[in-house]
């Protein structure tokens, strides 16, 4: 249910259960939390894709029929594990979405770090209308990407959300030609995996734990980050190669 490859630095984690839609069961979700794990520690960045015509229709819906309200409890913090380990892991995550991303595929591509759409992508919180509640994390991912306004609307009257407006918004980080979430996705992680480690740390551990503080926490703590990123030898050699010899020059 899960394909797994590592090329260059970038693991590339695929949701295999196109004739379902990628709907995530019991099984797909420890799947893909082994996946993720894997990642952590052969992988300096990762991509998740989805196979078939959606990236993901969220919770398989045939299995959570049968659940007691204890059994859904711990079934949405088995949720939070795994998105969590997406969300707070080591290497920067990226999304590569076509098709549907809805519900738990929603909640999936918000667990990433940056989210790459084609012009086919649509996003929905069908739990609304269905009569249940979303458990995968996003009354605070997708909330904190769209507002909670934004995701409230789309509970209450199932809005379909396009790629454009989807960017618009801030959920979707890249919009990629058709076709090609993925590669873009990959070309996104490469760059990605090229940042220096304690930079890396700042983006991935500092910056999200930040804006749960107080301001001036906040800028403490932005401070010790770069105290320590600044003093790497990475960033010394990088800015040495800039201020010597010109290299890494932005460009407009
Ligand atoms: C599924 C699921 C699913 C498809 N669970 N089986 N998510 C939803 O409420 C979304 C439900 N799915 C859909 O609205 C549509 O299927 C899609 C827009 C995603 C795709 O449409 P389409 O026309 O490409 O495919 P399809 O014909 O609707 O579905 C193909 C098959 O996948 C079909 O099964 P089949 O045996 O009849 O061929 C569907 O039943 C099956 N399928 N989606 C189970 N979700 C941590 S809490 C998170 C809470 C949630 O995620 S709730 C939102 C769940």
């Amino acid at each position: 249910m899960i394909g797994y490859e590592v090329s260059e630095g970038v693991a590339r984690i695929t949701l295999r259960r196109p004739e379902k839609r990628n709907a995530v069961s019991d099984a797909l979700l420890a799947a893909l939390a082994g996946a993720v794990a894997r990642a952590q520690s052969e992988a300096r960045a990762l991509v998740i894709a989805g196979e078939g015509p959606a990236f993901c229709a969220g919770l398989d819906l045939s299995e959570h029929r049968a659940r007691e309200a204890a059994e859904v409890f711990w079934h949405s913090r088995g949720w939070h594990a795994a998105l969590g380990s997406i969300a707070r892991g080591r290497i920067p995550a990226i999304a590569a979405i076509h098709g549907a991303c809805v519900g738990g595929g929603l909640e999936l591509a918000a667990a990433c770090h940056l989210r790459v759409a084609d012009a086919s992508a649509f996003f929905a919180l069908p739990e609304g209308s269905r009569g249940i509640f979303v458990g995968g994390g996003a009354t605070v991912r997708v909330a904190r990407l769209v507002g909670a306004s934004r995701m409230a609307d789309m509970m209450l009257t199932g809005r379909v959300v396009d790629a454009s407006t989807a960017e618009r918004w801030g959920l979707v980080n890249h919009l990629a030609g058709p076709g090609e979430a993925p590669g873009t996705a990959l070309e996104t992680a490469a760059k990605a995996a090229a940042v220096p480690a304690l930079t890396t740390l700042g983006i991935l551990e500092a910056l999200p734990r930040i804006q749960d503080m107080a301001s001036e926490d906040g800028l403490f703590v932005e401070s010790l980050v770069a105290a320590l990123a600044q003093t790497g030898p990475e960033a010394r050699e990088r800015l040495a190669a800039f201020l010597d010899r010109g290299q890494g020059k932005v460009r407009g």
